[in-house]
């Protein structure tokens, strides 16, 4: 079972790996190693190459092409020869149990996909009780699964007498198997365990939840490394841990925050990312059901990244897939002082793209396609943070009456 285990990553160097598929270009996949190379900094991995491949589709053996896998193989020898040993091999997308063993056949070094990567990134960040078990879940959910197709797997080849078979492992029936058949066992009964535990949380959680009373709750949602906690801070002068790396946030912190005279419930939590692992997502039911729950989702987007549109779009996936889809929500495109666009030349007449556009012409389009429902602000600078609390305090105002209708004494007008 030693080598499912999701390793510790230290200042190591990395490969990272990716395909040039019809559905994902070339522009997308250098986005997508970027992000990867992110994950791998974040996780304490230096990344030294970067090898990509076009093809129809992942080759089911081994992910890239035998001939990509010799060029990368040939890379880590010369490397080693040169005394710059390489940590380990990141693959882009999930590999299957098989990939994972023909690659590490292969090329003889530690083989990590970006599931385990952000398995792993999650593992190092978790602090409370409630974290931790929702990490270790996910990473028995996701190593399950390959520990059984390699059981199979031997079980195939011993007893060769076709699928489904079972009982024909002759030869294959010893320690080895009996080995993996118990680490399996294992794994199930701790993943029992540790939902038994998760359940016992989950109800003081519900039961915490009940107590704020009749609060309207706001929650800020966005992708990864956006500001949610920057944000946080700053609105409900709390000191939530940000920084300029992956995942910095895995609980979920609430804070009761007035403006003016009107009091609510604003929470900070876990962040989005392409291809966030699906076990990862169930696991983390309890963390995310503050998100369910909430009255108002503060979107945070951040509108300085050359990927916004698409994080903003797998936010929304992703809070769709968690049935919080259609809750009231409000965009935050934050980090306008970092924003940046391609100025052109006077004489240069070609179509004016997206790459151009200035902040303001940028705002123009997003308020136009959001109906005006959104703000820009900095954070950091603290640029327009008076103009989303009014905005934030209609918001919630209106929310309050809608559902407490007889409730409304409490507060004046902002103004
Ligand atoms: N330039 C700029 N940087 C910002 C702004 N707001 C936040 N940041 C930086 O962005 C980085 C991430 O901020 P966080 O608040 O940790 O982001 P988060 O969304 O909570 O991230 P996770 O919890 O990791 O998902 C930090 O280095 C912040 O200093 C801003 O308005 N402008
Ligand atoms: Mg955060």
């Amino acid at each position: 079972m030693k080598e499912f285990v999701i390793s510790e990553v230290k200042a190591e160097t990395a490969i990272l790996v990716g395909l040039i598929t019809q559905e994902q270009n070339e522009a997308k996949t250098k986005e997508y190693l970027d992000e990867l190379e992110f994950l791998a900094d974040t996780a304490g991995a230096v990344t030294v190459k970067r090898f990509t491949q076009k093809v129809n589709g992942p080759s089911q053996t081994t992910y890239v092409g035998k001939g990509k896998l010799e060029e990368i193989r040939d890379f880590i020898k010369a490397e080693e020869e040169a005394e710059r040993e390489i940590g380990m091999v990141i693959f882009d997308d999930e590999l299957s149990a098989k990939q994972i063993r023909n690659i590490e056949a292969e090329l003889k070094v530690k083989i990590l996909d970006r599931t385990t990567l952000i398995l792993d990134i999650f593992a190092m960040r978790a602090q409370t009780a409630n974290a931790k078990t929702q990490v270790e879940l996910a990473q028995y959910r996701y190593m399950l699964p390959r520990l059984q197709r390699l059981w199979t797997h031997l079980e195939r080849q011993g007893g060769g007498s076709g699928s489904g078979g079972g009982k024909g492992s002759v030869g294959l029936r010893g320690p080895g198997e009996t080995q993996l058949e118990m680490d399996r066992r294992i794994i199930l009964h701790r993943i029992t365990l540790l939902k038994q535990r998760l359940a016992e949380i989950d109800k003081q959680k519900t039961t915490q939840r009940q107590n704020r009373g009749r609060l309207i709750r706001v929650a800020l949602v966005g992708y990864t490394n956006v500001g949610k906690s920057t944000l946080m801070n700053l609105l409900a002068k709390s000191d939530v841990f940000a920084e300029n790396k992956l995942f910095a946030t895995l609980d979920t912190t609430v804070r009761k925050m007035t403006i003016d005279n009107l009091p609510f419930l604003l929470s900070d939590t876990v962040g989005f990312i392409r291809k966030l692992p699906t076990d990862l997502v169930d696991s983390f039911k309890s963390t995310l059901d503050e998100v369910r729950e909430a009255d108002l989702l503060l979107h945070v987007v951040d509108i300085s990244h050359p990927d916004f549109e698409e994080q903003l779009q797998v936010v929304e996936k992703t809070l769709a897939d968690i049935g919080a889809g259609s809750k009231p929500s409000m965009i935050i495109f934050n980090k306008i002082d970092a924003y940046t666009y391609v100025q052109k030349d006077a004489d240069d007449l070609t179509q004016r793209t997206r790459e151009n556009w200035t902040l303001e012409e940028m705002e123009e389009t997003w308020m136009a396609k959001l109906n005006n429902d959104c703000v820009f602000v900095s954070a950091k600078q603290k640029t327009n943070i008076e103009q989303m609390r009014k905005v934030l305090y209609q918001r919630v105002r209106q929310l309050h009456v809608q559902k407490y209708p007889y409730n409304d004494f409490l507060y004046q007008d902002y103004e």
